[in-house]
């Protein structure tokens, strides 16, 4: 391999990262042994590890470098900004002209009645703003028992104390505490997985009907929200069937519940529209942004509030008693400005929309037809594949859940491509520049992938048929 840099070795690297790196989501001591992959560069979809070896990277780093790597123009405005103004707060009464221009345009690309942002750092403490903002809202109307919060089992919404509860992932819930009081959850609409032998329609129906039973069973006047993302991401791109979304919208606006959309990841250009409610005809009260933002060249991330809540707020008057001293951060709203610049005057989000998202759907559905796969969806620029020992009836494997998607995803790093996988799914959230020719080679990769592990699971024995328990 040719090292295209003067960093210490790899080895080197990977020694001092084990003694005092703290990684998220990681076995320490598993991954101090294996040493951890040391990513140098990005250019386009591509990224670079220390050693030279190149990588398509079909995550979008962690499902947010919208625009790709290597966008210098983003480099510039930050360098500018940081020289004219690195750092102001928007406390006690200021504003700076970063986060005016930037609150801005996301009103004017945001649905037409949420025209209103509150800034954070990352989608984690904007799901924590929202937590306080609903039962605030609750209160100022004069409904301060309006404070349960509804979301889903497999959801992900953040890791703080306030965004982890509200996500659904027990092992999670399992490790400090959680979830906090008066979060609710509910089950997710995963046809595959857990719908038997219905209908995807008809599962969608009686899965969004459970909102309404859990509201008629806690009763509506202490229920402050439901929050949902559009398409389920880490919890492994689950695209719920087209009668879910149309019957959770009848039953908030039924019951008095707010809408809180979580477009962290769906959001900017995702599903080939602004937003996953665009794409899904969703009305949501809040929608919780961040990653696409800024195509992760700066963390930020906030709170799109619709004008029936900040006017509620402002009626009533008085403080929230709320803030980060980054939120609105001059340097990372002056570099979101340009990452939307670079989405609006490029026509990325309607390039993916009329031609590159219908071409990888049908390129992503062929690979149904792969002797391991039991089913390859695809929505905008995500895409999962579930892996099955008998595809035809979805079947789980007996190995462990999870073995198999581990064996798949090493293999693709092997072979130069950086796939995600959930338990036995693996999962695509490519940049949305992402080109036919790239989705060509984007394909063909993960083809090859998937028959270099079809091999090695017929070789270590793994072929075969288990029950189903569902993991989060
Ligand atoms: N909401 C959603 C829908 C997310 O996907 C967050 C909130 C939290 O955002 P921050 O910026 O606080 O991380 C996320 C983040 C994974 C993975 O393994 C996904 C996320 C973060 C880390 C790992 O797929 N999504």
């Amino acid at each position: 391999m040719n090292r295209i840099t003067n960093l210490p070795s790899t080895n080197e690297l990977q020694k001092i990262d084990a003694a005092h790196h703290i990684h998220p989501f990681s076995d320490m001591a598993e991954l101090n042994e294996q040493g951890s992959r040391v990513i140098v560069k990005g250019n386009g979809i591509y990224l670079y590890d220390n050693d030279g070896a190149k990588f398509v990277d079909a995550m979008s780093g962690l499902w947010c470098v919208n625009i790709g790597y290597g966008r210098t123009e983003l480099a510039d405005v930050a360098a500018k900004q940081m020289k004219e103004l690195p750092f102001y707060n928007t406390f006690f009464g200021t504003t700076h002209p970063p986060v005016v221009a930037l609150s801005e345009k996301i009103a004017s690309v945001a649905p037409t009645h949420l025209n209103h942002v509150f800034f954070s750092s990352s989608g984690s403490e904007a799901n924590d703003t929202n937590i306080r903002l609903v039962r605030h809202y609750w209160a100022s109307y004069g409904k301060p028992n309006k404070k349960i919060i509804i979301s889903r089992l497999n959801a992900y919404h953040g890791s703080s104390l306030g965004s982890a509860s509200l996500g659904g992932m027990k092992s999670m819930h399992s490790q400090g505490g959680m979830p906090i009081p008066d979060i609710l959850h509910i089950n997710q609409p995963y046809w595959y997985a857990e719908g038997a032998d219905i209908s995807p329609d008809e599962f969608g129906v009686l899965r969004a009907k459970e909102l309404e039973n859990k509201i008629l069973e806690v009763g509506a006047e202490q229920i402050a929200a439901f929050i949902a993302e559009p398409i389920q991401g880490a919890g492994g791109v689950i695209i719920p069937p087209e009668t879910y979304w149309p019957e959770i919208q009848r039953i908030c606006s039924e019951h008095s519940i707010l809408l809180i959309a979580d477009e962290v990841i769906c959001g900017f250009g995702r599903t080939g529209n602004w937003f996953g409610s665009d794409t899904l005809s969703i009305k949501p009260d809040i929608m919780t942004i961040a990653k696409g933002l800024s195509s992760g060249y700066q963390p930020i991330g906030g709170s799109i509030v619709s004008d029936s809540i900040v006017s509620v707020l402002e009626a009533q008057g008085g403080e929230f008693y709320h803030g980060y001293t980054y939120s609105g951060h001059p340097v990372a709203a002056a570099v979101a400005m340009e990452n939307i610049r670079i989405l609006q005057e490029e026509k990325i989000i309607e390039t993916v929309r009329d031609k590159t998202a219908p071409y990888l759907k049908k390129k992503w559905a062929d690979l149904a037809t792969h002797p391991l796969v039991g089913e390859a969806r695809s929505l905008g620029m995500l895409g999962a594949l579930e892996l099955s020992p008998a595809p035809k009836i979805r079947a789980p494997f007996k190995a462990q859940e999870g073995t198999i998607g581990l064996i798949t995803r090493n293999i693709c790093i092997k072979n130069g491509l950086i796939m995600r996988h959930v338990y036995d799914k693996m999962i695509i959230s490519p940049p949305l520049i992402i080109n036919e020719e790239e989705i060509d080679n984007l394909v063909s990769l993960v083809w090859k992938c998937l028959d270099e592990s079809f091999s090695k699971i017929e070789e270590d024995g793994l072929m075969q048929i288990g029950t189903r328990q569902i993991k989060y």
